[in-house]
C-alpha cells in the first residue's frame, strides 16, 4: 500500500476542523488507497488543547483504516514538520468593535508566523490552502513569509463560493448541480467576488442562453452568492461550516488527483493573466492535472466583467497595502 502522506490542519478543534478532519481521514481528499498522518494545530489555550484532545478520540473511535496517525500540537513548527499539505482554517475571527485595521494585523501576525513556520519544516513542495479569513490576504501573507517554498503552492479558498454559485445556477436553469461546467469565480474570498457563468454550460447548453437575463445576473444571482455567507449566519446563528469544509476537501482533491479537464475554481497567485498584478492572490478558473493547477487563459473579458474584476481587485490590493508593513 501506498506510504502515508502528512496533512497539517489548523484551526482542528474548530466547526469547520470538526467537519473536515473526518473526511480527511476517511480517504474523501487524497483518494481510498492515500493513507494519511494528521497533524494537527490549536492554539495553545487549554480549553482549545481539550476540545482537540476530544476531537481526536473520536477520529480514533472511528477506526478509518486510512488513518496512520494523529498528532496534536499548539505550535506551528511542530505540526508543519515534513507536512505534504497544509489546510490553514484557524484565524482570528472579528470581535465586537474590531476595526477591519485591526483584524487585518491580527491574522497578520497568525499567517506570517506559519507562513515562516512552514518555510522552515514543511515538505518542499507542500500545498497549502488557506480557508481562514480574509483568506487571500493570509494566503499572500503566508506566501511572502515563506520565500523558499514555490509561491505558486500558497493558494486560497474560493470553492465554496464557486460551489455556491452553481447551486444557484442549477436551481434557476431546473439542471442537476453536476452538469454545470466552466464556470468560475474572479478576486477576493468576499462578497465583491465575481461568479461568472458567462462561459458556463448545463448538459452541454449554454448557461448564459438558458437564463437570458442580465437583470437578474446582477441584481439576484451576484448578491445571492455574494451573500450566501451572511444568510446561513442569519439563518443558523453560526458560520457555514461543513460546506466550508466541503470545498476544502474539493479544492484540495482536484488539485491533488486532477480534474479531469473540468475547470475549477482556486484563489491563487497571478503570474499577471487578465491584468491582474503579479503575486495578488486571485480567484480564477484553472483546470489540474499532475498535482500542478494551470490558470485557463484566453476568456473574453466584457465591459460587465472587468467592472466586476475591478472592484474585487481593488478590494484585495487595499487589504494587501493594509498589511505591506508587517511583512
Ligand atoms: P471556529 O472559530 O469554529 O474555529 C477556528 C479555530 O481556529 C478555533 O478553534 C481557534 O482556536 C483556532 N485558531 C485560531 N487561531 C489559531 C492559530 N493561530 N493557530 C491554530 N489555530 C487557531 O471557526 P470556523 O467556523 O471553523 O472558521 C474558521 C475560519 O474559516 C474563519 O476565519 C472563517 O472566517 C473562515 N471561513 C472561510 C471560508 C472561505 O470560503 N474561505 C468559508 C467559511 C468560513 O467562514
Amino acid at each position: 500500500s501506498k506510504t502515508p502522506v502528512r496533512v497539517a490542519v489548523t484551526g482542528a478543534a474548530g466547526q469547520i476542523g470538526y467537519a473536515l478532519l473526518f473526511r480527511i481521514a476517511s480517504g474523501e481528499m487524497l483518494g481510498k488507497d492515500q493513507p494519511v498522518i494528521l497533524q494537527l494545530l490549536e492554539i495553545p489555550d487549554e480549553k482549545a488543547q481539550n476540545a482537540l484532545k476530544g476531537v481526536i478520540m473520536e477520529l480514533e473511535d472511528c477506526a478509518f483504516p486510512l488513518l496512520a496517525g494523529v498528532e496534536a500540537h499548539s505550535d506551528p513548527l511542530q505540526a508543519f514538520k515534513d507536512t505534504d499539505y497544509a489546510l490553514l482554517v484557524g484565524a482570528r475571527p472579528r470581535g465586537p468593535g474590531m476595526e477591519r485595521a485591526d483584524l487585518l494585523a491580527a491574522n497578520a501576525q497568525i499567517f506570517t508566523a506559519q507562513g515562516k513556520a512552514l518555510n522552515a519544516v514543511a515538505s518542499r513542495n507542500v500545498k497549502v490552502l488557506v480557508v481562514g479569513n480574509p483568506a487571500n490576504t493570509n494566503a499572500y501573507i503566508a506566501m511572502k513569509s515563506a520565500p523558499d517554498l514555490p509561491a505558486k503552492n500558497f493558494t486560497a479558498m474560493l470553492r465554496l463560493d464557486h460551489n455556491r454559485a452553481a447551486s444557484q445556477l442549477a436551481a434557476k436553469t431546473g439542471t442537476a448541480v453536476g452538469d454545470i461546467k466552466k464556470l468560475t469565480v474572479w478576486g477576493n474570498h468576499s462578497p465583491t467576488m465575481y461568479a461568472d457563468y458567462r462561459f458556463a454550460t448545463t448538459n452541454g447548453k449554454s448557461i448564459k442562453d438558458l437564463v437570458n437575463d442580465q437583470v437578474w445576473n446582477a441584481d439576484t444571482f451576484l448578491p445571492t452568492v455574494g451573500k450566501r455567507g451572511a444568510a446561513i449566519i442569519a439563518a443558523r446563528g453560526l458560520s457555514s461550516a461543513a460546506s466550508a469544509a466541503n470545498a476544502a476537501i474539493d479544492h484540495m482533491r482536484d488539485w491533488a488527483l486532477g480534474s479531469n479537464g473540468e475547470w475549477v475554481t482556486m484563489g491563487v497567485p497571478s503570474n499577471g493573466e487578465y491584468g491582474i498584478p503579479a503575486g495578488v492572490v486571485f480567484g480564477f478558473p484553472v483546470t489540474t492535472a499532475g498535482g500542478e493547477y494551470k490558470i485557463v487563459e484566453g476568456l473574453e473579458i466584457d465591459a460587465f466583467s472587468q467592472e466586476r474584476i475591478n472592484i474585487t481587485l481593488a478590494e484585495l490590493q487595499g487589504e494587501q497595502d493594509g498589511v505591506k508593513h508587517l511583512l
